[in-house]
């Protein structure tokens, strides 16, 4: 494994190494202190097929499936699709979420957070389609005392569909509506916004911006407070903006890691595709109890995508 640095405060890119074969013990518990390490592992030169990454998923940790499920794979579930890509009947092969960015954290209305995301680049657009990084631990460092005070016991309940119903509302075709079953296996969650790293034992910013309520300090207060967080962490010197080439792999750690989407519009005309994947890479204070049930409920259908909806002829 040959090892660079990407940025000081987070970030190695990783090559040398082939993802597709087995890793030994020795391999994968040293790729699991760089992910704690730096937040943000690159992958280049990869040819990961969709079971490979649902492989590596478990070597991870737990994959939580996806919860718009005709864009998981139905021979990998692990595995759902982001980008613009069309099939044969018009069938849409990929979630494209447009104009639905913003600096967020992956998983915050997931009961059990999500502590990695996985993010494989098979087509990348001519221009345009990067992924914007920054680190919420090196953040907490540079914030000011007096906001850090404010915000210690301050917790905020985030909700999955106070996020994917606008989407839905603004983009009507973008994706089926979930069903009240799987509403209900949704339900909103409570985070602190300051929270300890488990294994880094940072302090880090733990951010849904956009929550559905605020404990501990007044909701107009608290928006406040949340959006000079944001002013702090996103000056431009802190944000990694990463430029995909088709076939690199990037792993993030959601529990010290904001991250953003960047403008659609950019490359409409032409195609996006990544596999994506989450991981919840430990047990947490906060188990999902019933986490085969929910699973179940997002398991892949018929009419899911497959394999062989990307078979190009
Ligand atoms: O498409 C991107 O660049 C990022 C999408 C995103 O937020 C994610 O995969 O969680
Ligand atoms: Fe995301």
């Amino acid at each position: 494994m040959k090892t660079l640095r990407i940025r000081d405060d987070f970030g190695l890119k990783i090559s040398d190494i082939d993802l597709c074969e087995p890793l030994s013990d020795f391999q994968f518990k040293q790729i699991l202190d760089y992910f704690y390490k730096y937040s943000l592992l690159v992958f280049p030169n990869q040819s990961l097929t969709p079971r490979a990454q649902a492989a590596f998923c478990h070597r991870l940790g737990q994959p939580k499936i996806e919860t718009r499920k005709q864009f998981n794979f139905q021979e990998c579930p692990e595995v759902s699709t982001i980008g613009n890509i069309i099939g044969k009947n018009d069938k849409q092969l990929s979630f494209f979420a447009r104009g639905g960015f913003g600096w967020h954290t992956d998983g915050t209305a997931a009961c059990h957070v999500n502590a990695a995301t996985l993010l494989y680049a098979v087509e990348v657009p001519r221009n345009g389609g990067d992924t914007l990084f920054l680190s919420t631990a090196s953040t907490y460092d540079r914030a000011p005392n007096e906001l850090k005070k404010q915000l210690e016991s301050v917790s905020v309940l985030s909700s999955f569909h106070a996020h994917n119903d606008p989407l839905l509302e603004s983009d009507p075709d973008s994706f089926i509506a979930l069903s009240q079953q799987e509403r209900d296996a949704l339900p909103p969650v409570w985070h602190k916004v300051i929270q300890t790293h488990p294994v880094t034992k940072r302090s880090v910013f733990y951010l849904n911006l956009d929550p559905l309520q605020f404990k501990g300090i007044d909701d107009q207060t608290g928006r406040e407070l949340l959006k000079q967080v944001v002013e702090i962490a996103s000056q431009p010197e802190h944000v990694y903006q990463h430029q995909w080439t088709p076939g690199e792999l990037i792993i993030w750690d959601n529990h010290s890691l904001l991250h953003s989407g960047t403008p659609t519009l950019m490359y409409e005309s032409d195609q996006r595709l990544m596999h994506r994947s989450f991981v919840y890479t430990l047990p947490t204070e906060r188990p999902l109890k019933n986490y085969d049930e929910v699973s179940q409920i997002f398991m892949p259908t018929s009419d899911s995508i497959k394999l062989s909806d990307f078979d190009v002829s």
